[in-house]
């Protein structure tokens, strides 16, 4: 320990040389976009006049810091991002594409190479739908290495992959078919397998994951019609009181709900097959919070998924909610969710739950990972001002406490390659958990 004096001493240096300004100030610098005067953000008052001298020290020396305060263009853009959310320069430089973790590689929307990524990916669904998790996540990882790497894949610089991780033997070879055919075999075999076409046709369904498609298969069903057929359902025709969930969460999980949901998505699947624009994700995301207001005040969300990821087009809405008031919020989120979906039923926009979720329930489905957070995944309808047409879309509502806000909001960002890396980077690395409810 330092000795006592030593401590006097540092604190004096502090107080005569730094101001001291509360938080807000941090908070108000950034909403404006460049560091204020700090008259307003006194933090103790007997070292007002040392902190006024010192602030120009701040203005002075601010654009040399790692602290990146956005531009009034670079707000506009990002009307979603929050201060806290900002990115520190030193972490992105950190950060490389010969990484063993996704979650330490810089990863583009759309890469160098993105006809050789969508080909491998035709081979890593065929391993998904065929249930060969530990192929299929070999092909996940090969995947995305080459998402982040930085370079167009030519015969020139196909060495350089030799030091890139996850990258073996066999994938090396299908890469140099692709640089000299424009095509690997595998892939173009397994797109013609009516097989493959069938079950990647079934998983598209909300509710029917890999083993259950081959089931359907496996009872002589090829097509979604045939489906349709086998469940009776009719096209936009939802006659499952799904929102009877909401009295009876127990039974969210048992096989009649997963029947049911098969039916909702089904029947829903022209809609909710269709890709969601961001202004939507917006739009659907400000009239939630609407609606919410009339049930708790004081509420925020961040809308997560690949929306946050920047992906233009979106196949479901995430939304995650928290409280804004530090030390109550957590009583105050706690049985929101259940309130808010009823709230967004009786207003119409809801029409179906088909999960709805408390405490560490056992998550049958496996549509998401598993965490404790409070989420209802639900059919949202509306018609909103761009199509005249009333649409439905998949929304999901995601609950956190203030305190693990942001980790719910990291756990429901993905990819799903990212969210796996993060936590095997966490436990190996830094030896904590992460999970959406906390680490
Ligand atoms: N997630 C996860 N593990 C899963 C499923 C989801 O970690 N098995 C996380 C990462 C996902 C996020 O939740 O990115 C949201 O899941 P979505 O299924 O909504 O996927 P995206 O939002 O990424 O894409 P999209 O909705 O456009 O298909
Ligand atoms: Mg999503």
């Amino acid at each position: 320990m330092l000795p006592h004096y030593t401590v006097y001493l540092f604190q004096y240096h502090l107080q005569k040389t730094k101001a001291i300004v509360t938080p807000l100030w941090l908070q108000d610098s950034v909403k404006f976009g460049r560091p204020l005067p700090c008259s307003s953000y006194v933090a103790i008052h007997d070292l007002e006049d040392e902190t006024l001298q010192n602030c120009d020290t701040v203005q002075d020396t601010s654009s040399g810091s790692s602290f990146h305060f956005p531009s009034g263009a670079e707000k506009e853009s990002s009307r979603q991002t929050e201060p806290d959310e900002l990115i520190d320069a030193t972490e992105v430089e950190s950060l490389s594409y010969n990484a063993k973790y996704s979650c330490l590689r810089p990863s583009p929307l759309v890469c160098p190479n993105q006809s050789l990524v969508k080909e491998i990916d035709v081979i890593r669904r065929g391993r998904n739908v065929e249930g060969e998790e530990r192929s299929m996540l070999s092909y996940s990882r090969a995947i995305s290495v080459i998402k982040a790497y930085p370079h167009v894949i030519t015969e020139h610089n196909i060495q350089d992959l030799h030091a890139l991780p996850f990258l073996g033997e066999k994938i090396l070879s299908m890469i140099e078919e692709f640089l000299r055919t424009g095509r690997i075999t595998e892939a173009q075999k397994m797109l013609a397998d009516l097989r493959f076409q069938s079950l990647s046709a079934f998983i598209t369904i909300h509710g029917i994951g890999p083993h259950t498609a081959r089931r359907l298969y496996d009872l002589g069903l090829r097509t979604l019609e045939e489906l349709e057929r086998y469940y009776e359902v009719k096209p936009g025709v939802t006659d499952e009181e799904t929102m009877s969930l909401l009295d009876a969460e127990a039974s969210a999980n048992t096989e009649a709900a997963v029947e049911q949901s098969i039916k909702i998505g089904l029947a829903l699947r022209h809609d909710l097959s269709q890709t969601i624009p961001r202004e939507e994700v917006e739009e659907i995301n400000r009239t939630i919070m609407r609606e919410l207001g009339h049930v708790q005040k004081g509420c925020k969300s961040v809308i997560a998924g690949g929306y946050r990821r920047g992906k233009p087009q979106s196949n479901d809405v995430d939304i995650v909610i928290t409280h804004t008031d530090w030390n109550l919020g957590s009583q105050k989120v706690k049985g929101l969710c259940r309130k808010l979906v009823q709230r967004l039923h009786e207003q119409g926009f809801v029409t179906h739950v088909m999960h709805l979720s408390g405490f560490h329930e056992h998550n049958v489905l496996r549509t998401h990972h598993w965490d404790s957070l409070e989420k209802a995944l639900t059919v949202f309808v509306w018609r909103h001002n761009s199509s005249r047409r009333t649409v439905y879309r998949r929304v999901d509502l995601i609950f956190a406490a203030p305190e693990v806000f942001w980790t719910a909001v990291v756990g429901w960002t993905g990819s799903t390659m990212f969210e796996r890396d993060l936590r095997l980077w966490a436990k190996q690395q830094k030896g904590m958990k992460f999970d959406s409810s906390g680490m």
